[in-house]
């Protein structure tokens, strides 16, 4: 084919301002890959599965249709090497193009791979950054440069002036504040009545062909994985999508807010965007669904503060903890602050296995819908695997396989440094550890439960409240020097040895059922 490229579109990179598809020429030729490799590095919940073949597949539908030459590898094509670089090599030694560019990927695994691949091919491969970002790497690296504590307000601030999102004429943050977070976050509890409906879209008739056809697959090609194809509600195209985030805008916004932290027995979303697996996948631009909120907010349609948090959560965290991954990987993965190293509890793939209601209501979402909002996350399941010590490999494995929105650049920096401080303080200055009173105080769980959320030690402990005083006693040491634990680390001083011991004996108690 003599001057023509070859182009690389990943699961995760399925939009048209992809830098890998800018500059397209008659003759070049678009490879997409279904491999199992990618299914399997971690066994993936097989909605999250579904959700990017299905999407893959109709995104190739979408630049054929614009005349492009998609080289689509199907999952069950005999002569599927099954990986990345098995498909790459095998589509240079087929297609003989001039070069191959990609785009900048989602894991430092499969960076590493195109990596080896450049060095060992006889084509040269470009690996173009990746322009879906708000913020670049080096813009990044350049904020980090030199400064002793990376604290997301601060780079938050920076997004906002550059952005001008929020910001009003003079260049000032609109309403006089950066942040709202103190008119947020109260709890929820007066039942089911008042959460919104689950935001539908319309579904076509190629989506749904294509949809059965996938699911097929994915039930037959990855049987054990933990969690079920349905009820599978997740959209496939960018049409779907912005569907999503348009009721989301409507329905939810105005209310997102005030009840971010809140959890309810049986309120899998709350007031939640879901537009998490769409931005990540490429479907929608993080730039375009913060407009959108804005929009909202200057037509009188949504309060600034729920506005506000809801922005900082992508133009904030989102760009934030992607900053933090490339700037510290590879080396980030190996930490484990606090040594934490007990296996997983089997209730994390069967959440029937526990008497914990917090536990079983989240790990239930996760299963049922391969989602969990931001606090289920962070305040019960992380925290959790906190307080219990549990081994930071399996946690960070079990996150990055069961989310539909999971792709390590986000999810590591999330699990390691926010749920479980293992970074030593990165992300946030001190350990996310609480105890069943603010599980109690955010959600309606305790109610159901037969533990009592305020009991550490006795018969109704919660495991929760002991694990909270058996990890302060633990790591007594390490977390002495945390000036933000003062007053918690002053009451484990002045502590009783006999309540000490009660507390020790408990946790045993906890650790053995585990
Ligand atoms: P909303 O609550 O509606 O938030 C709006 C958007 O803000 C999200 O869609 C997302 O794009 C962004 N956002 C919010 N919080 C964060 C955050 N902490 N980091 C990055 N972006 C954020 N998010 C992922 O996208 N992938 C992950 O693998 C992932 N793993 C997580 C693991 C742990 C332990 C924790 C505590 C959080 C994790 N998050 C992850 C962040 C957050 O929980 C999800 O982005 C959110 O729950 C997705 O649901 P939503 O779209 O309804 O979000
Ligand atoms: C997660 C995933 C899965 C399950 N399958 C594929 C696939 O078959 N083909 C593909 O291109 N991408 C897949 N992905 C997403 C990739 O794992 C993702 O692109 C990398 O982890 C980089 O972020
Ligand atoms: Fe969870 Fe403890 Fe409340 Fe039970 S009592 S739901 S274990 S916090």
């Amino acid at each position: 084919m003599g001057m023509s490229t070859l182009r690389i579109v990943l699961g995760d990179q399925l939009s048209d301002n992809l830098p890998s598809l800018q500059g397209l020429q008659p003759n070049d030729t678009v490879l997409m890959m279904e491999v199992k490799a990618e299914g399997t590095y971690v066994p993936h919940h097989p909605q999250k599965i579904v959700l990017i073949l299905a999407a893959m597949r109709q995104f190739a539908t979408r630049l054929r249709e614009r005349g492009i030459m998609v080289r689509y590898v199907k999952l069950d094509d005999p002569a599927n090497t099954q990986s990345f670089t098995g498909e790459i090599t095998r589509a240079v030694e087929e297609l003989k193009p001039a070069k191959v560019v990609a785009t900048w990927p989602g894991e430092w695994r499969v960076l590493e791979d195109l990596r080896k691949l450049q060095r060992e091919s006889a084509v040269p491969l470009e690996i173009l950054e990746d322009t879906r970002f708000i913020a670049s790497r080096a813009e990044f690296a350049a904020w980090a440069e030199g400064r002793k504590q990376m604290r997301m307000e601060f780079f938050y601030r920076e997004q906002r002036r550059k952005t001008g999102l929020l910001m009003t004429a003079k260049s000032e943050p609109e309403g006089g504040e950066w942040n709202y977070d103190a008119e947020n976050r109260e709890p929820f509890k007066d039942g089911l009545m008042s959460l919104p409906p689950y935001p539908v879209f319309e579904e076509t008739a190629e989506t749904a062909g294509v949809l059965r056809e996938v699911k097929d697959l994915v039930t037959q090609t990855f049987p054990s994985h933990f969690g079920e194809v349905e009820p599978f509600r997740w959209a496939t195209t960018r049409e779907g999508a912005l569907q999503v985030l348009e009721r989301f805008i409507t329905e939810r916004l105005p209310l997102f807010g005030k009840y971010q932290d809140a959890m309810v027995s049986g309120g899998d979303y709350m007031f939640h965007s879901l537009v998490a697996p769409y931005i990540n996948i490429g479907l929608l631009d993080p730039m375009e669904v913060c407009m959108a909120a804005e929009k909202a907010y200057r037509a009188g349609k949504a309060p600034l503060a729920a506005t506000e948090g809801f922005i900082r959560q992508i133009l904030g965290w989102r760009e934030y903890v992607r900053g933090i991954y490339w700037h510290l990987m590879p080396e980030y993965k190996q930490r484990n602050f606090f040594n934490a190293k007990r296996p997983l509890p089997a209730f994390f793939w069967d959440e029937t296995k526990t008497d914990m209601r917090c536990m079983r209501e989240c790990i239930g979402t996760t299963r049922r819908n391969a989602y969990a909002h931001h606090i289920q996350r962070l305040m019960v399941i992380g925290n959790f695997a906190l307080l219990a010590g549990l081994d930071v490999g399996e946690v960070t494995d079990w996150y990055l396989m069961v989310y539909a929105d999971a792709f390590e650049w986000v999810e590591l920096p999330n699990t390691m440094g926010m749920a479980l401080f293992a970074d030593g303080g990165m992300l946030g200055s001190k350990p996310y550890a609480a105890s069943g009173r603010y599980i109690s105080k955010m959600s309606n769980y305790c109610s159901g439960c037969r533990y009592e959320p305020t009991e550490s030690v006795g018969p109704k402990a919660c495991p929760f409240s002991t694990l909270y005083w058996d990890f302060m006693l633990r790591n007594e040491a390490v977390l002495a020097k945390n000036p933000r634990l003062g007053p918690i680390m002053a009451q484990v001083r002045s502590m009783a040895p006999a309540r000490k011991v009660e507390i020790r004996e408990t946790a045993e108690r906890v650790f053995e059922q585990l």
